[in-house]
């Protein structure tokens, strides 16, 4: 019996979590993926969105495509990531509604959550999104993230659409952005300590190395989203992130990419860098209740796994 094959259009799929939902869905039995870049579409355009999306005519879309980057970009990009983020959401849900798609998911973060919040409040959880301000270190790009989140909860109240949040923790993986000024924090600190390697100089990591993050490894993040797509119904956000049990301290992620690069000279931190938000811990239990059980890459597995790539591809990779 034929079965319809059914779009699925990805925008931001030539970025690191669109890299990584390649990697893991091609020849889907009931999916094509159509994966974006902005060399297909400028989606902060909507004329050019709308005129995609009707040649397109997707059942589905995986909205991942942002202007996205580490503490150090953010801390000066305030405006242009507001705004920038806020066009290419609009635009994409607009156009999600006008073309009927069925089920659109989009991406929220984990660091777009209320920051002042007391310690016995840890881990926070999908409910928690809007009750306080975000941490000041990417209030643009934070503010843009919630509105999404409204803007999707608004279109599902006005016209039932389909249209939920995933929320993941901080990502790595192969086909990041490893520019040392605006990459995030893994992908930053392993070109660092590539250079240091192979100039013999030291290791610096920004800031104190205190900070606590949850790192979820960029293939596992795409099975999630698979899943999401496939299996969970929901009709609210979901956190898709590794457990609090896995928080990490800068330092203990500084010495696992020094340790995969056998770099043993000298591990500077410089405290003339802000450390950002301290902690982002984030729950994953509604996750693993409807997941029932899913196999995380363990970081020391990942971060190789993300070296080994970067040397291999050290000529051809955003750096
Ligand atoms: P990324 O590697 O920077 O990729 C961004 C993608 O968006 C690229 O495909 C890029 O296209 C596309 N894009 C940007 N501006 C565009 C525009 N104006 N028109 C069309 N396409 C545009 O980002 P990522 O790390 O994969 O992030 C994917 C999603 O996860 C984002 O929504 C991000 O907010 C979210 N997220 C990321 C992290 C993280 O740690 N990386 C953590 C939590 C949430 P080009 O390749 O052509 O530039
Ligand atoms: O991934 P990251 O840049 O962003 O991590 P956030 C910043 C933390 O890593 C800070 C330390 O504590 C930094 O002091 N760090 C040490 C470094 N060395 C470096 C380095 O060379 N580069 C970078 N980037 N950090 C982001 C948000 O917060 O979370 C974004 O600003 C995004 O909007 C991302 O959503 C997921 O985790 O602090």
């Amino acid at each position: 019996m034929l079965i319809d094959i059914m779009n699925v259009l990805v925008t931001g799929g030539s970025g690191l979590v669109g890299n990584a939902l390649q990697n893991i869905s091609n020849n889907h039995k009931l999916y094509k993926f159509i994966f974006l870049s902005s060399s297909d579409c400028d989606l902060e355009n909507y004329e050019e969105t709308m005129a995609l999306f009707k040649r397109i005519k997707p059942e589905f879309v995986i909205h991942l495509a942002a202007n996205v980057g580490g503490l150090y970009k953010n801390l000066i990009s305030q405006s242009s990531m507001l705004e920038k983020n806020l066009l290419i959401n609009s635009n994409v849900l607009k156009c999600a509604h006008e073309l009927k798609v069925r089920k659109c998911i989009s991406c929220l973060s984990t660091c777009i959550f209320p920051d002042k919040i007391s310690y016995s409040s840890y881990p926070i959880d999908e409910t928690s999104l809007h009750d306080g301000p975000p941490h000041e270190s990417n209030y643009g790009y934070a503010y843009a993230k919630r509105i999404l989140d409204v803007q999707s909860k608004a279109y599902r109240d006005q016209y039932n659409d389909n249209f939920i949040c995933v929320i993941p923790t901080n990502i790595y993986g192969k086909n990041d952005n490893f520019n040392l000024e605006n990459a995030h924090v893994i992908p930053a600190l392993i070109h660092q300590c590539y250079l240091a390697k192979k100039n013999k100089k030291p290791f610096i990591v920004k800031g104190s190395g205190r900070p606590l993050r949850q790192f979820i490894y960029s293939i596992d993040l795409a099975k999630l989203i698979l899943w999401t797509l496939e299996e969970y119904n929901g009709n609210a956000n979901i956190a898709l992130s590794v457990g609090p049990e896995e928080e990490k301290t800068i330092e203990n992620i500084a010495r696992i990419i020094a340790k995969c690069f056998d770099y043993e000279f000298e591990l500077i931190f410089d405290t003339s860098f802000s450390d950002g938000q301290y902690k982002k811990t984030c729950s994953n239990k509604k996750l693993m209740e409807n997941i029932e059980t899913f196999d995380f890459t363990s970081i020391n597995i990942g971060i190789k796994e993300t070296i080994n790539w970067f040397i291999e591809n050290y000529k051809i990779c955003r750096k």
